[in-house]
């Protein structure tokens, strides 16, 4: 029937190479922006980084268990650049290489499909060092170079790739709001970065359907519903700048090769729009994912910006930071805002929030599924979804992380509800697996059905621990959905 789950569906669960893999320096892994901004402990979260991490890397064939016992039908990661070119380009380090194929081995002999990511956030160091990183177009060169040498040796197990992971936050937070590497503030210098990787996901993309035919490939894209906070036209045409800005900047660039037309005559005005070469014109629309991939944490609410008092943040929640570029607001008006003629984030009334200050909205996540599907046609997969909570562990060691559960029930009932609308779904994966390190939240926001022992300060024996929610989740993949 229509309102149910399509029979192959893949349910699945998320990470990370950074946040899970430790042994940053293992086997000839070069270093990443991240090895190296985790250094400076004032962008930290209590000095943590991903040095050990999960240590995944020494321990994946149990975490892969852990999948197989739970019925997981698919498992998404990503792959560390700079462990398999440890300089980002030229020399190859073969032991990384087979760390890859080794874990998709692993997962296929468990009845696990791998959902591959190229680029989550970890950036050979030494293509920040040499050539600037996602400023220069020779990162395009050593991307091509990295992508040709894993769909040549994972063409033929791995099905579904991802380009880039929520390429909106790690520029916004990297360019802008100085919390991601490179720790820059610069919205110039935030546009030409994104428009150069715009170009590396298209030339992956490209490479891809050349060297993997038969193979699924697409962004993965972290996508919020804009709401106007009231019907007054005004703050509705606030809301359409916001998802304009917020979205449209990203998936028309994907999905029809060029910018959405609003903001970029809104950048041009403030001098800070990409520069455009006619031949990336011709790039960016020869080159059409297969599927998108879509984030969903929550969306947004604005309302018209009438100038007086466009600072302030009504809406981080203090004790933690936000790794959401959406809930940050320009410090000032002398900085190079385009928010500011065009929208201001407002407080949704009707929404609660997370212990970290992110809204909680499933309906907003059938809206998501809807608007996107609708926009662009194209099959989507759910590539992260999931709360992050302070689980805590019982006297048996037991985690009863019954708010977890409500969460992904409330959005598996809405995205049902979407399916049943029309929309196209590939599959759906938690996030995440395990715990894992939130990249400015440390260890103690864990989102994971796997509780891993272990803390800021302490290592302990990273003991994996199946939460309430993993029984939950497995009972409903048996079921396809229903329960
Ligand atoms: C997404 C990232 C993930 C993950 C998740 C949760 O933006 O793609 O890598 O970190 O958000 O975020 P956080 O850890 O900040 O709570």
């Amino acid at each position: 029937t229509l309102d149910s789950f399509p029979k192959d569906f893949l349910w699945g669960a998320a990470s990370a190479a950074y946040q899970i893999e430790g042994a940053f320096d293992a086997d000839g892994k070069g270093p990443s922006i991240w090895d190296e901004f985790t250094k400076i402990p004032e962008k930290t979260f209590e000095g943590t980084n991903g040095d050990v991490a999960i240590d995944h890397y020494h321990r994946y064939k149990e975490d892969v268990k852990l999948m197989a016992g739970m019925g997981l039908k698919a498992y998404r990661f990503s792959v560390s650049w700079s462990r398999i070119l440890p300089e980002g380009e030229g020399e190859v380090n073969e032991a990384g290489l087979q760390f890859y194929e080794d874990l998709v081995d692993e997962l296929i002999k468990n009845g696990v499909e791998p959902v591959l990511t190229l680029y989550h956030w970890d950036l050979p160091l030494a293509l920040q060092e040499k050539y600037n990183g996602w400023e220069s177009r020779e990162t395009i060169r050593a991307f091509k170079q990295y992508c040709e040498l894993l769909f040549e040796r994972l063409g033929k197990k791995v099905t579904y790739w991802v380009t880039f992971n929520e390429q909106n936050v790690f520029t916004s937070m990297g360019y802008r709001w100085e919390s991601h590497p490179p720790n820059v503030s610069d919205t110039k210098r935030l546009f030409e970065a994104n428009h150069i990787i715009n170009l590396a996901n298209a030339e992956a993309i490209n490479l891809f359907k050349e060297m993997v035919p038969e193979g699924k490939i697409g962004p993965s894209f972290g996508y919020g519903p804009v709401y106007p906070l009231t019907s007054d036209p005004s703050d509705v045409l606030a809301a359409e700048n916001a998802h304009d800005f917020n979205n449209a900047w990203w998936l028309d660039i994907y999905c029809k090769g060029k910018y959405p037309v609003t903001t970029f005559n809104q950048l041009k005005r403030m001098g800070i729009a990409p520069t455009v070469l006619p031949e990336d014109e011709e790039l960016l629309k020869s080159a059409k994912p297969d599927f998108l991939g879509i984030n969903y944490y929550h969306g947004g609410t604005v309302k018209q910006n009438k100038l007086e008092n466009p600072t302030e943040n009504e809406e981080t929640n203090k004790q933690f930071s936000s790794t959401d570029p959406y809930l940050m607001q320009p410090k000032d008006e002398q900085s190079q805002s385009p928010e500011v003629p065009m929208f201001q984030s407002a407080e949704n009334p009707y929404l609660e929030k997370t212990d970290w200050g992110w809204e909680i909205d499933p309906v907003g996540f059938r809206v998501a599924l809807r608007q996107v599907f609708a926009r662009y046609d194209l099959p989507l997969f759910v590539t992260e979804n999931g709360l992050g909570a302070l689980d805590e562990l019982t006297e048996e060691e037991e985690i009863h992380d019954d708010y977890r559960i409500q969460y992904l029930e409330n959005h598996i009932s809405e995205m049902k509800k979407a399916i049943s609308d029309g929309v196209d779904m590939i599959g759906y994966c938690a996030w995440s697996f395990t715990d894992l390190l939130s990249w400015l939240n440390g260890y103690k926001k864990r989102y994971g059905f796997v509780y891993v022992n272990r803390t800021e300060t302490d290592e302990k024996d990273m003991r994996r621990i199946p939460k309430k929610s993993f029984y939950w989740y497995k009972e409903l993949i048996e079921n396809n959905g229903q329960n």
